[in-house]
Formats: C-alpha cells, structure tokens, sequence
C-alpha cells in the first residue's frame, strides 16, 4: 500500500485496491434472525438490504493494517433490529470501529461466553480485543456508518456464531436506543 487520503463512505473509494461493495440482504442471513415468521415475509415483500461493506486488506509483508466501511440500515426484523451476522477471527489480531453516522450497538463474546456491549456513535471508538467475537447492531433510526480498522490476516469464523449463538441487542437494552417496534 501506498499513502492514502481518501473520502471514506458507502461506496469503495475510487483508485484504491478495495474489495467490491459486499452486500448482505435478508435472504442472506435467514440463519442469523431468531423470528423465521418474520424473515420469510420481509424476504417475500421485496428482500431487504440489511448491510452493506467494502474493505482494503493489507496485503503487503510489514504490519500494515487493513480497514473498510460497513453501512447498516435501520430496521427490525421480528423483535431483533437489523444487525451483522457477526464473527471471531481466526487468527489473532485486534480491530477498532469509529462511527461516522448514525447510532449502534457493538456486542461482544469470549470463549468464557462473557457479554459486554459498547455504544457506537460519533465521536466514541470501540477497541475489540483479541479472542473476543463481535456484532454490530443498528438500534437508531438513520443507516449507522463506520469505519473498521483490523490487523490484516485475522479472518471471519462466521460458523461458530450460529453454532454457539450470539446476543442480540434486545437483550441488552442500551438507554439511548430506540424501542423496538418504533
Ligand atoms: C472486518 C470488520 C467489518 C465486518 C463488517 C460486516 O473484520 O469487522 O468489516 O466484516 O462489519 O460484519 P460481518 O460480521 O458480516 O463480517
Ligand atoms: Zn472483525
């Protein structure tokens, strides 16, 4: 990689070596939404676009560090509001998310199966440790943007988060938040 300033947003920045926009409709993670009712209507009445990200993966032999854009629209499906599927990396490495807009919640889960949940907006990061696994959820009423910034090479086990389970934010009521159904 080379130095960059760049715009960062939905879209990949032009010019850049970036991944194509990835994105997740609720077709795509009927296996991560609790209320199957609920995912089989809305994926019936037109599929929502849940999230979408792009990333720069370092690829270079120093230590570099990758970063990308995830956009997640606000909304609910049954009782959970739109959320990532949420992964563990593979390998060790650490992660940071920076908000740009809008209003969420990051969940985290270790191998001891100990929750935290941190509060993602403007202005506040969340530091995501080595070992723990992370979800972020849109619980505002705006598309939540934010930036990640990761050690390359760390990975997604996404398997283990439908193995194990995962927490949702409906069951850690964040103050700020909005109430469900709204
Ligand atoms: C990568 C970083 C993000 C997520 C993205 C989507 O390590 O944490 O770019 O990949 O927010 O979440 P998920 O859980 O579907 O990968
Ligand atoms: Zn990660």
């Amino acid at each position: 990689m080379s130095p960059a300033n760049v715009e960062l947003g939905f879209e990949p920045p032009a010019g850049l070596d970036s991944t194509p926009l990835q994105v997740r409709r609720l077709s795509d993670l009927q296996d991560y939404y609790a209320d199957k009712d609920a995912v089989r209507e809305l994926v019936a009445a037109g599929d929502p676009e849940i999230y979408a990200y792009w990333a720069i993966e370092y690829a270079g032999g120093g230590s570099g560090l990758s970063y990308g854009v995830t956009t997640i629209q606000p909304g609910v499906v049954g009782h959970e509001f739109y959320m990532t599927k949420g992964h563990y990396h593979v390998a060790p490495g650490d992660e940071m998310y920076l908000a740009v807009s809008g209003h969420g919640t990051v969940l985290l889960r270790n191998d001891a199966g100990e929750v935290k949940r941190y509060e993602l907006k403007p202005g506040r990061m969340v530091y995501i440790d080595e070992g723990w696994g992370h979800r972020t959820v849109n619980d505002g009423v705006d598309p939540l943007v934010f930036i990640s910034i990761w050690s390359p090479g760390t990975g997604h086990d996404y398997e283990r988060v439908l193995r194990e389970g995962f927490p949702t934010v409906d069951d850690y009521a964040v103050g700020e938040s909005r109430s469900l159904g709204q």
